[in-house]
């Protein structure tokens, strides 16, 4: 807010008086004159209600068209959308189950185990997985009260479930005149109860083939439901490289900042060109991309006691800069972070040649990191973006259950250690020595920490 030219109050802290109002918003967009509103990433940004309300009022959405939002919103249409594209979807049911008889026997058709998903669900609620058949009417019990209490719609379905998979979604563009083109793909598979923690672009898991397929897939779905404006489209990629598409979320995205930066395109900027009905001016050949870019989400969370919130005023405050390195902020020494909204303080995304130097660069400018006055996920972080795994590009949705319950830093972490009588242990050898590169590995006694 320090950086706008004019604010106007929205009502009070809790968002559903604010932020969620969309009578507030659109009042506040007349009172200053607006002439488009910019939804975010959160709040309403994917709620076609808001986006008509905002046509209603002859403001423009800066988001696509409400029907696109709705097409997408409910994910079994989503998926029969892709399946009749010929887009590859997870195996499973063409429609919601009905009573346990049914769910039974489409579980036992499509396999077990199997994945109960909620019809308008998305991020995880209302999902549950089931190993064994005679687990299956319970399961169905709690994915349906949660999928009602969450969507307000009990409506559940049933898929194939995909072990270890990785999370990879495509960038997409879509302008007015109907060209969509694709900007690859982001790797967000390190992330914990469905929060995502650290996104990359390109995934270690993706070749040039892989991204062409994925990406053409992404295009026609996004074409298929008239989509305009800048989208994602979700896919999970198993152990053999199988992509299936999981649902398109029909908003920026909060880890957009490494597509920037490996392809050098503004999306932000590109969607106010569309939303004002501009072409984009250029096609899927003219798309290029160029070396590694990272993000660390930076949450006022204390990663040591289960990633409580930790709101609360920060009385210091040390940002990393340099070549390469980018830090979208909204916090500042005196800020006090609120206790009513997401946890995320800032997003540090670096960019560098090549992926060794883009975790050589984030480790630099994670360590660099000082908030002080809040728990913070940084030392979380500085630990992933050093396991011989994350390093080796050996990630998948269940990366964090497999890092060690241990506690990351402080006392509590070196009390662990002597508890389990062990050492502190050495930390995985990064291969990102720049001596090492040069040949001379150890020369000048530098040692990685
Ligand atoms: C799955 C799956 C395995 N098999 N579907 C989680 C959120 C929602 N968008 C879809 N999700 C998943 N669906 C089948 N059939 C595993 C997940 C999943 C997941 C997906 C993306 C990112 C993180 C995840 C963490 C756990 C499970």
């Amino acid at each position: 807010m320090l950086l706008a030219d004019e604010a106007v109050p929205i009502g009070p802290a809790p968002a559903a008086e604010s932020y969620l109002s969309a009578e507030k918003l659109i009042a506040a967009a007349r009172a200053t004159g607006a002439q488009a509103v910019h939804p975010g990433y959160g709040f309403l940004a994917e709620n076609a209600s808001f986006a008509d309300a905002c046509a209603a009022a002859g403001l423009v959405f800066i988001g696509p068209p409400p029907a696109a939002v709705r097409a997408m919103g409910d994910k079994m249409a989503a998926r029969r959308v892709a399946a009749s594209l010929g887009v590859p979807v997870v195996p499973g049911a063409s429609a919601p189950v009905t009573d346990d008889k049914d769910a039974s026997r489409i579980a036992a058709d499509v396999g077990y185990p199997v994945m109960l998903k909620a019809v308008l669900g998305g991020g995880g609620k209302g999902m549950r997985l089931v190993h064994r058949r005679e687990d299956l009417p319970a399961a169905l019990r709690a994915a349906r009260s949660e999928a009602g209490a969450a969507f307000g719609d009990a409506s559940v379905y049933i898929e194939r479930y995909i072990s270890q998979p990785r999370h990879v979604e495509i960038q997409v563009l879509a302008d007015a005149h109907g060209t969509t083109v694709h900007l690859g793909e982001r790797e967000c598979s390190i992330q914990r109860r469905h929060q995502k923690l650290i996104e990359e672009s390109p995934s270690p898991g993706v070749d040039a083939e892989l991204r062409r397929r994925m990406g053409a897939a992404a295009c026609r779905v996004a074409a298929a439901v008239g989509y305009v404006n800048a989208g994602t489209v979700e896919f999970l990629v198993d152990a053999r490289g199988s992509f299936y598409f999981l649902e398109m979320n029909a908003r920026l995205q909060v880890e957009h900042p490494v597509t920037e930066l490996v392809t050098g395109r503004d999306l932000v900027r590109e969607q106010l060109r569309i939303a004002a009905g501009e072409k984009l001016g250029y096609g899927q050949e003219d798309i290029a991309w160029s070396g590694a870019a990272i993000e660390c989400r930076i949450n006022a969370e204390d990663p040591d006691h289960d990633f409580m919130p930790s709101p609360g005023r920060i009385t210091r405050l040390s940002a990393p800069a340099g070549p390469g390195v980018r830090n979208d902020s909204g916090i500042y020494a005196g800020y006090t972070v609120p206790r009513y909204y997401d946890t995320l303080m800032a997003k540090l995304i670096v960019w560098a040649p090549d992926r060794e130097a883009a975790i050589a660069r984030m480790q630099r400018a994670l360590g660099e990191y000082q908030v002080v006055g809040v728990r913070s996920t940084i030392p979380l972080l500085r630990r992933i973006l050093r396991h011989p795994d994350f390093i080796a590009g050996k990630l998948d949705t269940q990366f964090m259950e497999r890092l060690d319950g241990a506690p990351v830093s402080g006392p509590a972490a070196l009390a662990a250690y002597e508890r389990a009588g062990r050492e502190i242990p050495p930390v995985a050898r990064p291969t990102v020595s720049p001596w090492a590169r040069l040949g001379r590995p150890g020369a000048s006694g530098w040692r990685p920490r």
